[in-house]
């Protein structure tokens, strides 16, 4: 470290001597982390100023920051990236720091803070802080709020939290094209006091879509609704990490919609009430339970609950939501015997498969066996402990668990059922005799009365 600083500072001083460095580059940008692994880091403890119970970043992480006199001190550096989105497909994407989405910022409210913008994409850019109550110059529209950030040129945003909830950024210059190669992020601000709405677990992903073509690499831009690849930040099924949790543990989830269309986001065997949008916490007296909430475009929504043992899934309701890249136009062949015809064509092409007379849950199987294009996902996969999940796109588990430690986010494996809860063959073992209640002993009579008057048909 101390070389580091000593070379740095007589670094500097040579520049400073030589007279080629503005005031601005002298007062020293922080360094921008850049992220290569797609995989999900854990949670980043506040690296000075007030306490904060920091979020899990889906598949993602959160950009570390430095003090400087009193002001939190961020980098993100717009730029080129190349995303995993499952293993066996990689997208050419614009993003941040190295990926798509971009790093979660965390802050506090009240706190002042400082980010440096630098735009290494081949055209001009912005960055929009979504939901954010900021000074109107600030806004990062451009050429309403500011000049757009040419290619080469950093850009400082500086402003103070004046309350917590979740935000997200994006760019405001070239939008259409700029959003769906991907550019996003993550802006959670946490409450000044650690207690409110406290939990346990907080993970925060955004929801984003992609038209990239079986064997092409970069998503088609101008496209505005026939989207193939449905992600949760950046990643399909099965490449989207397990969310976990200790049985009884507050969870919340924090999902951002960045896509052109709604997500009904459904949990499985919890119920959940919203408790904050991108516009504030909402009040106890506002909430409902629900198990599935549709999060709109534009719009984010926190869910909270609180975590029952199980292996869980957690998916878009949209069923083409949880499938990967595929071709809409094919025709229903279900109760179409295809035979005949397979035969046929295999003499012209040697690679043709009859599929779906029965529905196309036998493609989950095949697996190998199916020719995919280079670069491209199947369907529908994914392997669970009794077989194919059949599922691909916004699709991921909650695995929740009585051991799991406060604090470890690793995968647990799969759930072991307590004896007699999982579904079976019928034939295959004889359901438990339900003990019958034991009769009431107090004299009470049980009256079963009949609906009648007006009330009755
Ligand atoms: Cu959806």
């Amino acid at each position: 470290m101390t070389n580091r600083r000593d070379f740095l500072r007589s670094a500097g001083a040579a520049i400073l001597s030589a007279g080629v460095v503005s005031r601005v580059q002298a007062a020293g940008i922080p360094e921008a982390k850049i992220q290569y692994k797609p995989g999900t880091e854990g949670p980043l403890a506040p690296q000075g100023g007030p306490a904060y119970n920091p979020v899990v970043t889906l598949n993602g992480w959160t950009l570390p920051y430095r003090m400087k006199n009193g002001v939190k001190e961020f980098h993100l550096v717009a730029e080129p990236v190349v995303r995993e989105f499952a293993p066996g497909m990689v997208a050419h994407m614009w993003g941040y720091n190295g990926q798509s989405p971009g790093p979660t910022i965390e802050c506090v409210e009240g706190d002042r803070i400082r980010i440096f913008v630098t735009n290494k994409l081949p055209e001009h850019t912005t960055i929009h802080w979504h939901g954010v109550l900021l000074p109107s110059g600030m806004d990062g529209v451009g050429g309403l709020s500011q000049p757009q950030i040419k290619p080469g040129q950093t850009f400082v945003y500086e402003y103070t939290m004046k309350k917590s909830g979740t935000f997200m950024y994006h760019p405001h210059a070239d939008e259409m094209v700029q959003m769906a190669m991907g550019m996003m992020g993550f802006l959670v601000v946490h409450p000044k006091n650690p207690n409110f709405m406290r939990v346990d677990r907080d993970y925060v992903f955004l929801l984003s879509a992609y038209d990239i073509d079986p064997g092409s690499y970069t998503p088609r831009t101008s496209e505005m609704t026939d989207f193939n690849l449905w992600t949760f930040n950046s990643r399909v099924f099965p490449g989207i990490d397990t969310m976990v949790a200790r049985t009884g543990e507050k969870v919340r989830i924090r999902v951002g919609n960045l896509t052109m269309t709604n997500h009904p986001i459904h949990l499985h065997g919890h119920d959940f009430e919203v408790t904050c949008t991108d516009g504030g916490w909402v009040p106890k007296t506002a909430r409902w339970p629900e198990v599935t909430t549709d999060v709109a475009v534009g719009q984010m929504r926190a869910v909270e609950f609180t975590a029952t043992a199980g292996d869980w899934a957690l998916h878009c309701h949209k069923s083409h939501h949880t499938m990967n890249a595929m071709g809409h136009q094919i025709p229903n062949l279900i109760g179409v015997p295809q035979k005949d015809i397979a035969a046929k064509v295999r003499k012209l092409v040697p690679d043709y498969m009859a599929m779906g007379d029965k529905g196309m849950a036998d493609m989950s199987e095949m697996g190998e066996a199916m020719p995919l294009p280079d670069n491209t996902l199947p369907m529908m996969t994914g392997q669970g402990p009794f077989g194919p999940i059949e599922m691909g796109g916004m699709f991921t588990l909650l695995k929740v668990r009585d051991k799991q430690k406060r604090g470890d986010y690793s995968d647990p494996g799969w759930y072991e059922h307590p004896p007699r809860t999982v579904a079976w063959l019928y034939g295959s073992e004889e359901p438990e005799a339900v003990k019958a209640a034991p009769a009431p002993s107090s004299g009470h009579d049980l009256k079963i009365r009949k609906p009648t008057g007006h009330g009755a048909h």
